[in-house]
């Protein structure tokens, strides 16, 4: 425990400035008792204020060397596939190909998810009823347009048709998440010029508009995205932070997860403009815990 400095702020600071400026403490002392305190005194005043300081130093290095307590902690996420990365796996009804196996980002890209007839089936469901898409509105809740994402979409209801629960079901298996933790199939439409620009799929918990989507089911902990067609040109998704763009090819999916809401998940990702054609996509979201 560092003694208490008894004298005047002045004393305590000169004391100190003399002594990182490299005079040794004989000088110190000396310097004052010619100014007329008792040697006794001036020991206990050199003493008190150097451990003081010694105290302010070491806690200010202590707290410079603390780890950012920002992080939240992690949340369970999806495991599509183990450490053995098998180049095909079985989901219920079908093989699926793993075309590749990121760890940081954790994205895996499957081959072959859905046949092309479920595929153009989704999208004749879908072409009908896309409207402009939304983002999550952070401030006020809900959703709201945003020039962050120019394409179109329509959800579909969880179990909406035979065909949407194969395939729900069918990515329950491959990610081994329980479809009621799933939200509603996104259908997404872009046509040439739109795109999605960078985001994260999790939504910041610090945000005001946060707690009504939280409160259903918590936290986004991963994202499926469907290519339901191949476009002419363009619109591979991309992940900015490690410069990797994933071509859309009809079938395929690409999955990545976040095991908290924040950017050390490198999880940043768009959906690059079309330059010819269109692109459709289905994004399953997946959430901590059933979502109604
Ligand atoms: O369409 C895409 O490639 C894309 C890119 C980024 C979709 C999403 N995000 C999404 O649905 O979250
Ligand atoms: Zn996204």
């Amino acid at each position: 425990m560092a003694t208490t400095f008894h004298g005047s702020p002045e004393l305590r600071h000169w004391i100190i400035q003399q002594t990182e400026a490299g005079h040794s403490p004989q000088a110190l002392l000396t310097e004052l008792i010619r100014n007329g305190y008792e040697e006794d005194q001036a020991i206990t005043f050199m003493t008190a204020a150097l451990e003081s300081r010694v105290t302010e130093l070491v806690s200010s290095k202590i707290a410079a060397e603390k780890p950012q307590d920002s992080l939240p902690p992690p949340i369970r996420v999806p495991q599509p596939i183990g450490t053995a990365w098998p180049s095909v796996v079985h989901a219920l009804d079908r093989e699926v190909n793993v075309l590749f196996s990121l760890t940081l980002p954790r994205v895996v890209l499957f081959g072959g998810l859905l046949s092309d007839d479920e595929c153009d089936e989704l999208i004749a469901l879908s072409r009908a009823h896309v409207t402009p898409s939304n983002v999550v509105d952070m401030e006020a809740g809900g959703e709201k347009p945003h020039q962050a994402r120019t394409s179109s979409g329509a959800a579909l209801a969880r179990g909406g048709t035979p065909l949407i629960a194969r395939i729900e079901e069918r990515i329950a298996a491959l990610l081994h998440w329980p479809v009621d933790h799933g939200e509603a199939l996104q259908i997404l439409r872009y046509e040439v010029g739109q795109e999605y620009k960078p985001h994260y799929d999790y939504v910041d918990p610090a945000q005001p508009g946060a707690a009504p989507f939280l409160a259903r089911g918590g936290q986004r902990v991963g994202s499926l995205v469907m290519y339901l067609n191949t476009p002419e040109d363009g619109g591979a998704t991309n992940f900015p932070d490690i410069g990797l763009e994933v071509a859309a090819v009809k079938g395929n999916a690409v999955f990545f997860s976040y095991d908290r809401p924040h950017p050390s998940t490198k999880t940043l990702h768009g959906g690059m403009p079309v330059r010819a054609g269109e692109k459709w996509v289905a994004t399953k979201w997946l959430r901590e815990r059933p979502h109604d």
